[in-house]
C-alpha cells in the first residue's frame, strides 16, 4: 500500500520540477547531522540535475533571514521552518518546499509546499530521510545517497526507528548491521574507543585510562601484539563479557542503552561506524564550521583530515568537560542538579555536556540538570530533563529568566538561553528557588 507521504512526496517532486526549471534555488538547512547530511543530498541531486543553486547552513531561522531572501528563487527549507510558516506567509517568497519533521505551528501558506509526517502518519523518520525519499523520486540512481539518510537519523538520535522504516532506505543504504555494545566507534581498538565514548557515559570510564585497564581487565579482554582488539574483532563470549563490565558500572541503566544494533558503512571508502561518522559531522558543524561538515559529508579528499582534526580536539573538550562535571561542586536538591562551571567549560561544549550528563543514569528520572558555563559577557544555561517525564525545563528557564530579557530555546525536555553575566547571581537564586517550589508533575 503507498502510503499518504508517499503521494505528498510524488505530488511534490512533480511539482518541484515543473516550476524549477530555469530557476535558480536556494537551499537553507539546519547545521546539526541531519540538517547536514539532508544539504549533502539535496546539493548532489541538484547538481545531477544541472541546477543552479546556493547553500546556507543556520542555526535558527530567524524572521530577518526569512524576509532578507530573494523572492523569486525556488525556496527550499531543510531540518526547518515548520514552526517558522508564520514568517514565510509574510513574505512574497514564490515558490517555497519543506522537507522537515519538527512541530507545524500554524495552517500551510499558499505558497508552501511542504512534506512533514507531522501531517501524515507521524512516523518517526529523519529530515534526512524525508530528503532522500524525495530526492529517490526524483532519480531512482540517487540510491547512492541512501547512507547520508542513514546518518541523519542516527545524527537525531532516531537510531531505534532505523530498522522500523519500511521504505526502503536501508535495503538501499547496503550498510551492516552488528549486533552488540555501543561503545564506538566500533572499528578502532577498545581502549581509544572506551576512553572518549560518551553515549552511554560510563563513570570511572570514559576519560580514565585507567578505569578503561580496568573495565578490560575485568571483561578479561586482552591486549594483542598490536594492541587491543576493536568491538567488532571480538567474539561472542568477550562481547556479552564487556557488556556485563559495562552494564554493572551503570547500575540503572536498561540493556537497551548498551546494547544495540551497531551500523557499518563505507565512507571514503572505508567500513565506519556510522555513529562516529554522524558525530563528525556534528562536532564540525557545531564547533567550527558547516561548511567543513558538508565537505566531509560529500566526501571531498581535502575535509577528511581537517574534520579529524576537529573531531579529535571535540572529544577531548567533551571527555574534560565531563570529567570537571563529575568532580566539581554542585548545587544539589529534591528533583534537581544546577552546576555553574564557569570559565572552565567551553559554551559550545556545555550543552552537549549536559545532554550527556541528562542521559547518564548518574541522576534520577525527572532530575532537572542546569549547566552553566561563561560566554564572554554572558552565561550560557543548558537545562536538560532526565528521562521522559518531570519537570518542563522550558518552562523553567522561560519563567527563571523573564527579569534578565532573554529567549529561551528548546523544549520541555532540554532548553538554553543567554543572559547577562551581571545576572548571575540574581538569576541562581531565582532558579534555585523556582526548583525547589515545583513540585514534580507526574
Ligand atoms: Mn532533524
Amino acid at each position: 500500500m503507498v502510503s499518504e507521504i508517499n503521494n505528498k512526496i510524488k505530488e511534490s517532486v512533480q511539482k518541484f520540477l515543473e516550476v524549477s526549471k530555469n530557476k535558480e534555488i536556494q537551499i537553507i538547512s539546519h547545521f546539526d547531522t541531519d540538517g547536514i547530511t539532508s544539504a549533502t543530498i539535496m546539493i548532489k541531486t541538484l547538481k545531477k540535475l544541472d541546477k543552479t543553486f546556493s547553500i546556507k547552513i543556520i542555526k535558527n531561522l530567524e524572521r530577518e533571514m526569512v524576509y532578507s531572501l530573494p523572492k523569486n528563487k525556488i525556496t527550499i527549507f531543510l531540518d526547518l521552518a515548520s514552526g517558522s510558516l508564520n514568517h514565510i506567509s509574510n513574505t512574497e517568497l514564490e515558490n517555497v518546499f519543506i522537507i522537515d519533521h519538527h512541530k507545524i505551528n500554524q495552517d500551510i501558506p499558499k505558497n508552501v509546499t511542504i512534506i512533514n509526517p507531522e501531517l501524515h502518519d507521524k512516523q518517526k523518520i529523519s529530515s534526512s530521510g524525508l530528503t532522500y525519499l524525495f530526492c529517490k523520486e526524483i532519480d531512482k540512481e540517487n540510491k547512492e545517497f541512501a547512507k547520508l539518510a542513514i546518518l541523519g537519523m542516527i545524527g537525531d538520535s532516531l537510531d531505534k526507528e532505523i530498522s522500523k522504516l519500511n521504505n526502503g532506505i536501508l535495503n538501499d543504504s547496503e550498510i551492516k548491521i552488528k549486533h552488540g555494545a555501543k561503545i564506538y566507534p566500533s572499528t578502532r581498538p577498545l581502549n581509544c574507543a572506551l576512553e572518549y565514548n560518551s553515549s552511554p557515559f560510563i563513570p570511572g570510564v570514559t576519560g580514565n585510562v585507567k578505569g578503561v585497564l580496568e573495565l578490560l581487565r575485568d571483561a578479561n579482554i586482552n591486549p594483542k601484539q598490536k594492541g587491543y582488539p576493536s568491538l567488532l574483532e571480538l567474539n561472542k563470549e568477550e562481547m556479552e563479557k564487556l557488556v556485563t563490565a559495562i552494564t554493572l558500572r551503570i547500575p540503572k541503566s536498561n540493556s537497551e542503552e548498551i546494547v544495540g544494533d551497531i551500523y557499518l558503512l563505507k565512507f571514503y571508502n572505508k567500513l565506519e561506524d556510522a555513529r562516529e561518522i554522524s558525530s563528525k559531522i556534528n562536532a564540525c558543524s557545531k564547533i567550527n564550521n558547516p561548511n567543513i561538515a558538508l565537505q566531509f559529508c560529500m566526501e571531498i579528499p581535502t575535509a577528511k583530515q581537517k574534520s579529524e582534526a576537529i573531531y579529535v580536539k571535540y572529544r577531548q573538550h567533551i571527555v574534560s568537560a565531563l570529567k570537571f562535571i563529575e568532580k566539581t561542586e554542585k548545587i544539589q536538591g529534591k528533583g534537581y542538579m544546577i552546576v555553574n562551571t564557569k570559565e572552565n567549560i567551553k559554551p559550545t561544549i556545555i550543552e552537549t555536556a549536559a545532554s550527556i550528563i541528562s542521559k547518564s543514569k548518574v541522576y534520577d528520572n525527572g532530575t532537572a540538570i542546569v549547566a552553566i558555563a561563561y560566554e564572554e559577557s554572558k552565561i550560557k544555561i543548558s537545562a536538560h530533563r532526565v528521562g521522559d517525564s518531570g519537570r518542563n525545563v522550558k518552562q523553567l528557564l522561560t519563567e527563571t529568566t523573564t527579569k534578565f530579557q532573554t529567549e529561551v530555546n528548546g523544549h520541555e525536555f532540554a532548553a538554553g538561553a543567554l543572559i547577562d553575566k551581571q545576572h548571575e547571581e540574581p538569576f541562581l537564586k531565582e532558579l534555585k528557588k523556582n526548583l525547589e517550589i515545583e513540585i514534580v508533575r507526574v
